[in-house]
């Protein structure tokens, strides 16, 4: 062979390696996703306080749509939705402990922002929620819209989008008002009752869920307005782009089994299917998602299994105990905001 032709192909060889997929096993994960393999458990900062998002019950139970959302992560990466170690969270130290490494990823009911985004070293998995902020007063108060504030005191917890959204919702309309804020929304609370604060303010799924679970929820009304967007969804930190690239396909996994009508109930039966984008959705056929990610072919069967698809999940832990109504959440075929990129 001419030294001309042997460099030749030796080139194509190369060049054919490179642009070859990697399998599974030849994926480099990344460091964060390593030390969960090897922990054998996934570290999930959340709340312990929200039910219906993030709740500790007396036997010690995590349960909540976010807390599911952990669950998804630990059963695609390590095939098991119990491998979970639950770290609970305030709304001012979870900056702190996602940046530290002492958890590995944060599902607490936390809005994408900006700043967040980029002063937290973080990567905002897609949003699980979209929320807005909202206002709650005693039923009792006769207040009924934010003017009725003026003068007033609100309340609610530090290190949150809620106090600065509040601020600039009275500033703007020109509206004095006494801020107070809270290490957790529950100190909020009980100064709200105690007849501390005239107002209590967060996301209204927060107060939705603290209305609900109260023993007179007739007695808390929430106003009609929606003082700003809060997307509430997982984060994990920046330094880690191939487990970010894990948690984010797992979320628009939860989306995509609902859209295609895959549940935990039904998921054995469309493992015969032969619609080439289910195959390849549940690691049947080539081209796999998990090749792609460096984990199981088959992890979304184990996450469907394990914790349903995304409309099982806010069914079971938001409309079921709370009535909360899918709305904005609902699928874009159902003209809502929840749509799965393509696994492809
Ligand atoms: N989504 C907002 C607010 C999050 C927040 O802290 N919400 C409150 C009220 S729903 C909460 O989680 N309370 C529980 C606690 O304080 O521990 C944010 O990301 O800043």
């Amino acid at each position: 062979m001419g030294k001309k032709l042997f460099v030749f192909l030796s080139l194509l060889a190369l060049l054919a390696l490179a642009v070859a997929p990697l399998g599974a096993q030849d994926r480099v994960l990344g460091e964060i996703t390593q030390r969960i393999i090897d922990r054998g458990s996934l570290i999930c900062g959340v709340n312990d306080v929200l039910p219906g998002f993030g709740f500790r019950n007396e036997s010690g139970e995590f349960s909540g749509f976010d807390v599911d959302v952990c669950r998804a992560v630990a059963a695609a990466i390590l095939g098991d939705a119990n491998a979970v170690t639950f770290r609970p969270t305030t709304g001012a130290d979870r900056p702190t402990v996602l940046a530290s490494g002492e958890i590995d990823l944060l599902s607490r009911n936390t809005t994408w922002t900006l700043s967040r985004d980029v002063e937290w070293g973080s990567t905002f998995a897609p949003t699980t929620f979209y929320d807005g902020q909202g206002i709650m007063v005693r039923t009792d108060s006769g207040l009924a819209a934010i003017e009725d504030l003026a003068g007033g005191t609100i309340c609610t917890n530090a290190g949150t989008t809620t106090e600065l959204n509040i601020t600039d919702a009275m500033q703007s309309r020109g509206l004095e008002f006494n801020l107070q804020t809270f290490q957790e929304f529950n100190g909020a609370m009980a100064a709200f009752n105690e007849g501390a604060c005239d107002a209590v303010t967060t996301d209204i799924s927060g107060l939705v869920s603290t209305k609900g679970a109260s023993a007179d929820p007739g007695s808390y009304t929430i106003l009609e307005i929606v003082l700003s967007k809060e997307p509430l969804g997982p984060v994990s930190p920046q330094s880690d782009a191939q487990f970010a690239d894990i948690v984010r396909w797992v979320v628009y996994g939860l989306i995509q089994a609902e859209e295609f009508g895959i549940t935990s109930e039904n998921v054995e039966e469309f493992l015969t299917s032969e619609d080439p984008s289910i195959q390849r959705f549940l690691g049947v056929g080539e081209n796999l998602a998990g090749d792609y990610l460096g984990i199981d072919n088959d992890f979304m069967v184990t996450v469907i299994q394990s914790v349903g698809n995304y409309g099982e999940i806010y069914e079971r832990n938001l409309t079921t105990p709370f009535g909360l109504e899918r709305g904005v959440n609902a699928l874009w075929t159902d003209g809502g905001l929840m749509y799965s990129m393509p696994f492809r």
